[in-house]
């Protein structure tokens, strides 16, 4: 009798591509847990089978921007630290070192010690004097300042990829090495086999850990990898005088010369030297080499080309500026090695919607290869990731990103910014304008200034709003790093807004329409309010998964009796409820055939209902109440909400008659004042309000009451998730602070001290022009009253905050109820 996935005793069968650190790490992750059913096909010899794994140098710097990419460090590096393989262990822990040479990266390193402070990293910034300490061959003289972080340091890459083969051999699994995939097999959309040159090998799932072969597995599955895998150049010079009587492999830090784009570490008596100084170096997966004996012998691999010297020249004047040792000595041996960029410099992880079973765990450095792996596993197994991976999932990906020329174009542009000061607002320069909405030539007149976000040109403030700034009490001076991307304009567009009436391009917001006969059942099963109301209502509500946790937030608008309109965040959400889907309900994403406007403010209502012969009165049409209407010639499904807390009408219809629809409204609204406003002053009206943005306030790790949203869930129905909010914890708040000084700012992922140790996170920060106080929401311990003093560092200072009651703008609502 032939068993299924759910009923084989060592749970089901698993194929895994690849034999890097990251195919190892995840077969070592899952027979952990007790599937142990797992092969793992590779196509070159083991243990060194000649992808990127076979050379990286290992540096592993944990400190990112990313709360995720962090996480997924420090569990590598405990990991790694805790196995051995011949005796040695796979984590050599030296520290980390980034030298600052300029003014601008002194400042960042400041920032950088914040991430570290906010994620758990030990850091500090550090003196020329203590980097010349920690380094001896640094001429100081060139050295601002450093930040070192004494966790950090050298995985041995392959000897962790050894070490975990083993042990995962030892339950079980099957390590085929000189087996090289050339197919995937499926069955209804499910995958069902490996096909490689030695035979066909069944499977459950399959996951490619192909690393920057991954564009050429999923041909064979029929998905898009987006990635592009690039050279980067990495040399060892000849053995220097002053380290010769090394005998250790590396005893300094790990190293990075930031501001030339390069990074160093000791090879015993030797320097290696990576850079990212030179020109993108793309190159075409699907025209690799496969793996030859004779030219590995010299260390020529699939993964690695050579050399080129005119690209290195530059770097190595550079190198010699930092360490004047290196003018004693030349480079002995170097060469082009590749590995995986995304559009996002993200890891590209998850299964995929086109084919069931079939996994990505892609584009992933040895620094987080084991983070990844056991996350990736605990999704397999468990069926969700214990850590946020929202930034990592392969959903994530706009199909207008997903082009090969797109995927180039960033993937190259990653590399380049590898090193780079990155502001947190700054958007991508190429390829712009991508995505417009219907109001972009009048946008573009009024002098919006745009940012991207998921490909589209998003206003962020209008030029032409600059004259309501003189008649504005002035604003306190910025710092200029968060004066970059921001205006005083949006101030006046936030007031405007308060006081008036302000149309706010709302297209990007993600729309789905849910119709069929299930269609009402299914929302109401997937989500955590009541839905079952007249069409016409709109509700609040959220997505949870399996554990409580905070997948999504939505609006919920009924329509028709068998047709919803909902108002998601990410592509996540249509993967998800595509997912959960039965038959007889059809989901479709109609962001891009439509657009919206938001018309908020005290006077929305003097603007909208001359237009109309619908009444748009409180009584008329009530707050969170839909109606389809027609506004002069457009025809529009009208919603009263506003995620601003004003007065007003999210307003939709098709893209085509987008451009009359903002015409009309324009028309209508200039006797009132009517301005255009971006998402600069959006952005401050919605944390006024206390409104959460999902993915940066709360994600699947938070439960609903955590997350301040509880009121969103109806513990009197069924829903996915419901069992585990019962002993749901709370333990930790999303807490509304207040900072203490008119002037100050934050803009977010700050870390938060209680009585003088870190004790939170800031997730999103703006001023509140209403206010005159910069709002800041942080995960702190439950069970600080408002009131409590707290800091917030901010570039290496400490900044004092008041937790305070929530919410800080218009508790009674009258703003919006009337
Ligand atoms: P790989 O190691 O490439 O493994 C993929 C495997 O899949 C390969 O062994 C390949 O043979 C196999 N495969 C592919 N196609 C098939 C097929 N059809 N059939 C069977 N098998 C197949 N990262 C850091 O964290 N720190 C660093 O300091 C660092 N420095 C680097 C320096 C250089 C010069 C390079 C090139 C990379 C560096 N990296 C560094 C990046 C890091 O090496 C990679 O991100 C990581 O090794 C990728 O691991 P992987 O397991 O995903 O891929
Ligand atoms: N508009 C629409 N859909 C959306 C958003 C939106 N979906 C995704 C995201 N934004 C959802 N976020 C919110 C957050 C708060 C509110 C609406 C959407 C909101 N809350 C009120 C409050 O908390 O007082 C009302 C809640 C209630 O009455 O249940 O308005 O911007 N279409």
């Amino acid at each position: 009798m032939s068993s299924t996935p759910e009923t084989r005793p060592n749970g089901p069968q698993v194929v895994i591509i690849g034999a890097g650190i990251v195919g190892c790490s995840l077969a070592d992750e899952l027979t952990a847990r007790g599937w142990t059913d797992v092969t793992v096909l590779e196509q070159g010899p083991l243990p060194a089978p000649g992808g990127s794994t076979s050379h990286a140098p290992g540096l592993v710097f944990q400190t990112s921007p990313s709360r995720t990419l962090t996480a997924l460090a420090r569990y590598t590096v405990e990991k790694f630290a805790s196995l051995r393989a011949d005796g040695i262990p796979c984590f050599n822990q030296v520290g980390g070192l980034e030298l600052a040479t300029t003014q601008e990266r002194l400042t960042d390193l400041h920032r950088k010690a914040g991430y570290a402070a906010a994620w758990g990293i030990r850091g500090e910034v550090v003196s020329p004097a203590r980097c010349k300490e920690l380094w001896p061959l640094i001429d100081e003289s060139v050295v601002l300042g450093g930040f070192h972080t004494p966790d950090d340091g050298l995985a041995r890459a392959l000897l962790a990829a050894r070490a975990q083969l083993e042990r995962a051999s030892g339950r079980g699994a099957l390590f085929l090495d000189r087996h090289t995939v050339t197919g995937i097999e499926k069955e209804n959309g499910r995958v069902t086999a490996v096909v490689t040159d030695q035979g066909v090998f069944p499977a459950d799932h399959v996951v490619s850990a192909a690393g920057f072969w991954g564009p050429v597995i999923g041909r064979m599955a029929g998905v898009d990898v987006p990635l592009q895998p690039l050279a980067h150049q990495y040399a060892r010079t000849r053995p220097l005088a002053d380290l010769q009587d090394h005998e250790a492999e590396a005893t300094r830090p790990i190293l990075r010369f930031q501001d030339r784009d390069l990074y160093f570490r000791e090879h015993t008596d030797r320097i290696g030297i990576g850079s990212y100084a030179h020109r993108p170096l793309p190159v075409d997966p699907f025209a690799i080499l496969p793996y030859d004996e004779a030219r590995a012998r010299n260390m020529d691999m699939p993964s690695s080309f050579p050399f080129t010297t005119e690209d290195w020249a530059p770097s190595w004047d550079d190198c010699r500026r930092l360490i004047p040792a290196l003018r004693e000595t030349e480079v002995e041996e170097g060469f082009n090695g590749v590995f995986s960029f995304t559009p996002d410099g993200m890891p590209v992880l998850g299964e995929t919607r086109q084919l069931r079973g079939f996994w990505l765990a892609e584009a992933v450095w040895v620094t987080h290869s084991a983070g990844v792996a056991k996350a990736v596993a605990e999704w397999m197994v468990d069926g969700r990731p214990s850590l946020d991976l929202h930034e990592c999932d392969l959903t994530r990906f706009e199909d207008a990103q997903r082009s090969p020329s797109f995927v180039r174009e960033r993937g190259s542009q990653q590399f380049v910014e590898v090193y780079d000061v990155l502001h947190p607002l700054q958007p991508m320069e190429q390829p712009r304008p991508l995505r417009v909405s219907p109001f972009y030539a009048r946008q573009q007149q009024l002098g919006a200034r745009f940012l991207e976000g998921g490909g589209w040109e998003r206003p962020h403030w209008y030029e032409a709003n600059a004259p309501l700034v003189d008649a504005m009490d002035p604003l306190p001076e910025r710092d200029a790093w968060s004066a970059r991307y921001w205006s005083p304009i949006a101030a006046a567009e936030a007031k405007a807004t308060r006081e008036k009436v302000a149309l706010y391009d709302m297209t990007p917001l993600r729309r789905l329409e849910v119709t069929g006969p299930g269609a009402l059942d299914f929302l109401s099963r997937m989500t955590t309010n009541n839905l079952r109301k007249k069409p016409g209502a709109v509700t609040y509500t959220l997505l949870l998964d399996e554990t409580g946790g905070v997948r999504s937030d939505l609006t919920v608008a009924r329509l028709a009796p068998d047709r919803f309109q909902v108002g998601a965040n990410s592509p996540a959400d249509l993967d998800w409820l595509t997912r959960h889907a039965p038959e007889g309900v059809q989901i479709r994403d109609i962001t891009s055939g439509t657009c919206c406007i938001g018309v908020w403010g005290p006077l929305a209502r003097d603007l909208v209902q001359p237009l109309t012969r619908d009444d748009f009165s409180h009584e008329g049409f009530g707050y969170f109440r839909a109606k389809q209407t027609h506004l002069g010639h457009v025809p529009v499904t009208a919603m009263r909400l506003s995620y601003v807390g004003e007065l007003g009408w999210e307003l939709y219809t098709t893209a085509d008659l987008g451009l009359r629809l903002w015409d009309t409204l324009w028309e209508a609204g200039s006797d009132l004042g009517v301005v255009a406003a971006g998402r600069s002053a959006f952005n401050s009206l919605r944390l006024e309000k206390g409104y959460r943005a999902w993915g940066v306030d709360m994600t699947d790790e938070h439960n609903p009451y955590e997350a301040g949203i509880g009121f969103a869930v109806r513990t009197d129905k069924e829903f996915l998730g419901r069992a585990a909010l019962e002993d749901a914890p709370v333990t930790r708040r999303l807490t509304p602070l207040l900072l203490d000084e008119p002037a100050a700012v934050v803009l977010g992922k700050e870390p938060v001290y209680v009585d003088g140790a870190p004790a939170g996170y800031v997730t999103s920060a703006s001023y509140g022009y209403t206010l005159g106080r910069c709002v800041a929401y942080a995960w702190l311990p439950a069970g600080l009253t408002t009131g409590t003093g707290v800091h917030i560092e901010y570039f290496g200072e400490k900044v004092p905050a008041t937790v305070a009651e929530e919410p800080l703008f218009d508790p009674k609502m009258t703003r919006i109820r009337r």
